[in-house]
């Protein structure tokens, strides 16, 4: 039962009986997720006052610039769970290939993976708009006492034990889910304790405002094309509003609280869209459906999707259950 001003360590604690399986360990990942983002965050935060802003000269797998918070981010993920000897591996958008952890004595004994995106949104680094880490974690498939294999992390998104989001913003939060609905913690960064300030986080089921690049609208399919002049057209509760901040992070939790829909649909350009499904879309599906909204590829529910690559990418529509609903409906009519 979550009770507001809980702290996370007491939460987590209460209700440890919910992880199917876990004898401590999901808890103590959590744990471990919870230290990196106080490293982080203390790392975001002090970003305008020292020199680490801007490229570290290297680019990821994606070919995009890597910030040097990026990989400030990514190691402090890494070193944590590493340390905390609880995943027997890990795939993170800034490493082209997974981490195998061997973990006590070299055994693989460890029980889970992890994916994540360290740091996502870090184009709005520079100019002090709030990014965010998202995180996704499995029971590995394959043989206890083994390297972890790919298979391990192509499982489809329904295999997710939890997932959840640092929002690093005018506050920094942890929002997570163990298939037991959300629920959102606020540091409290004078004493570095995260505290329940959001519990059962719920999408509304209609929502007014709609997140999508509109200066990729000549690319997009007509279907999506067909929803943004819905959302545009003056009738009972539109024109709805737009609101991009171009931190998926941000314009979804932002969704979450007051209903809306996010898009990043394919186009003739990024013919699976940008988004990443391991470490972007399941994980933010995960938390969108246990949050009652819906979240697809605009046709099938995201996290029934099968992923073939570390770091594919799928279009996305998610949010609030009657706006995907409604872009889905444009979608099959213009197939
Ligand atoms: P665009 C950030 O790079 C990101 O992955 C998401 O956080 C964000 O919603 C999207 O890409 C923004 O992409 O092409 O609109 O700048």
């Amino acid at each position: 039962m979550a009770r507001k001003n809980q702290t996370l360590g007491e939460f987590i604690i209460e209700n440890q009986s919910e992880f199917k399986y876990s004898s401590g360990e999901l808890s103590r990942l959590i744990n471990a997720i919870r230290l990196a983002a106080k490293v982080v965050n203390h790392q975001v935060n002090k970003a305008g006052l020292v020199d680490i802003l801007g490229g570290a000269g290297d680019t990821n797998i994606q070919g995009e610039d890597q910030q040097k918070l990026d990989v400030i981010a990514n190691d402090a993920f890494i070193k944590t769970l590493i340390n905390r000897e609880i995943v027997c591996g890990i795939g993170s958008e800034e490493n082209d290939d997974f981490i195998t952890v061997e973990g006590h004595n070299d055994d693989h004994q460890n029980k889970y993976v992890i994916l994540m995106d360290p740091l996502d949104g870090s184009s709005n680094i520079d100019v002090n708009v709030s990014v965010g880490t998202i995180f996704s974690i499995y029971r590995r498939i394959t043989p206890s006492g083994t390297p972890v294999t790919i298979e391990d992390f192509l499982q489809p998104g329904r295999n997710q034990v939890a997932a959840g989001y640092i929002i690093y913003g005018t506050s920094t939060m942890l929002v997570y889910t163990t298939g037991h609905g959300v629920n959102g913690f606020t540091l409290n960064p004078a004493i570095g304790t995260f505290y329940l300030s959001h519990p059962n986080m719920m999408f509304p089921e209609e929502g007014t405002i709609y997140s999508v690049n509109e200066g990729n609208y000549t690319h997009f399919p007509q279907g999506v094309k067909n929803y943004i002049k819905y959302c545009q057209e003056e009738s009972e509760n539109r024109p709805y509003t737009s609101r991009y901040i171009g931190s998926l992070v941000s314009d979804i939790h932002r969704n979450m609280i007051k209903g809306g829909i996010y898009m990043y649909p394919k186009s003739s350009v990024n013919s699976n869209g940008k988004l990443r499904l391991l470490y972007e879309c399941n994980p933010m599906a995960f938390i969108t459906e246990q949050a009652g909204g819906k979240a697809s590829d605009g046709y099938t529910p995201i996290l029934d999707l099968q992923p073939t690559e570390l770091h594919q990418r799928a279009p996305f529509f998610c949010g609030s259950k009657k706006m995907v609903e409604k872009a889905e409906d444009f979608m099959a009519k213009s197939l």
